[in-house]
């Protein structure tokens, strides 16, 4: 059977996940059973406090200085992840995501109908993940998974069993940091970063805010607090993966636009299954120095068909994203 399509990640077939983890102890059937002499082990309520908030501080401290940042933790960032983490276990890579809970559009496979149509070759994915599937049509061009949250669920857990990762989730990616190059074009450098809930669609007071607002759908709450200012992620590689325009998408292309490091957008186009999988796979790419852009936001920017509910090419963009990356700490 064809592996994941990457000979650069060079991913082999067994997990790179420890499955059941580094930790010993009792058995659940040990634990259940004597329900009337049952109790918790004590505990104070600020070593709840410190076990989170020194762990998080501690997180926030190391990836400050990332090697990768990824933005949006849809189909396509997921499988970027995932690729990346595996192949390159040196890389530190932080998921930025805007909701809290990350997965996107992919907890259910279309409308509201619970299983997911991947075409083949991007079987293989499944495969190298470990998720089940079924053959389907007469000339087996495609395979579907009983639920798409089986998919995400199964993804998103391997990902974040990465040591290598930490996925920041209630956050969101308000701008991005930028150096001048030589020949006058800029390079993203890192993220600009900020709760999701002091994130909201402002009202817009200046000038510089309707632009904001217009064209990012990302704003502080300029008009009923006072400036809450960001914090930011120093990284030489960003993968963005934000989905096509919507309250939140697309949301590096569009400001890539308005800080006129590219022209315009195409605008994603009208729904075609067979010509927008070949073209979201085959595009994913450098946009700018520093910046790959994946999965649905590139539609944006090439003027790309949508393909709707049909998933391959959202995780196998992911495999190109990570194999970009790679490109780029080889150089
Ligand atoms: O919350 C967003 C979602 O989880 C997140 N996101 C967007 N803007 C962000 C920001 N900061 C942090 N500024 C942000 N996170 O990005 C994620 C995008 O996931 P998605 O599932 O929308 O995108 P995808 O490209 O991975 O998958 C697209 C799925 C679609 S849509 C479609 C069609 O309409 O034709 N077809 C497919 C397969």
């Amino acid at each position: 059977s064809p592996t994941v399509p990457s000979k650069k990640l060079n991913l082999p077939h067994e997990s790179a996940v420890p499955v059941g983890g580094k930790t010993k102890g009792e058995t659940i059937e040990a634990v259940a059973g004597d329900w009337q002499s049952f109790t918790f082990r004590p505990i104070r309520e600020s070593q709840v406090s410190r076990a989170m908030t020194r762990r998080y501080f501690s997180d926030l401290d190391k990836y400050a200085e990332s090697d990768v940042v990824i933005i949006g933790a849809g189909s396509c960032g997921l499988s970027a992840a995932y690729c990346l983490a595996k192949a390159r276990p040196d890389l530190k890579i932080a998921i930025i995501e805007a909701s809290v809970s990350p997965g996107g559009g992919a907890w259910l496979g279309g409308q509201l109908f619970s299983a997911m149509v991947m075409r083949k070759p991007a079987d293989a994915f499944l495969r190298e993940i470990g998720v089940d599937y079924e053959e389907d049509g007469d000339d087996s061009n495609y395979v579907v998974v009983k639920h798409a949250a089986l998919f995400t669920s199964t993804l998103l857990s391997k990902v974040l069993q990465f040591p290598n990762v930490k996925l920041f989730n209630a956050t969101a990616v308000e701008d991005l940091i930028t150096r001048p190059r030589e020949d006058g074009t800029i390079q993203i450098a890192g993220v600009v970063t900020n709760w999701t809930l002091v994130s909201r669609k402002a009202s817009a007071h200046t000038l510089e805010a309707l632009i904001l607002t217009l064209f990012l759908q990302v704003s502080m709450h300029h008009d009923d607090q006072s400036c809450m200012d960001p914090n930011t992620i120093n990284a030489p590689v960003i993968i963005s993966t934000t989905g096509h325009d919507g309250p939140f998408g697309a949301f590096s292309v569009k400001r890539l636009v308005s800080m006129q490091a590219i022209k315009c957008l195409g605008g994603m186009r009208g729904l075609d299954m067979n010509t927008a999988e070949d073209a979201i796979v085959k595009g994913t790419r450098e946009i700018v120095p520093g910046l790959i852009v994946g999965g649905m936001e590139l539609s944006e920017v090439d003027g790309a068909n949508r393909m709707g509910p049909t998933f391959g090419a959202m995780a196998l963009s992911g495999v190109k994203a990570a194999e970009e990356v790679v490109k780029v700490f080889e150089q």
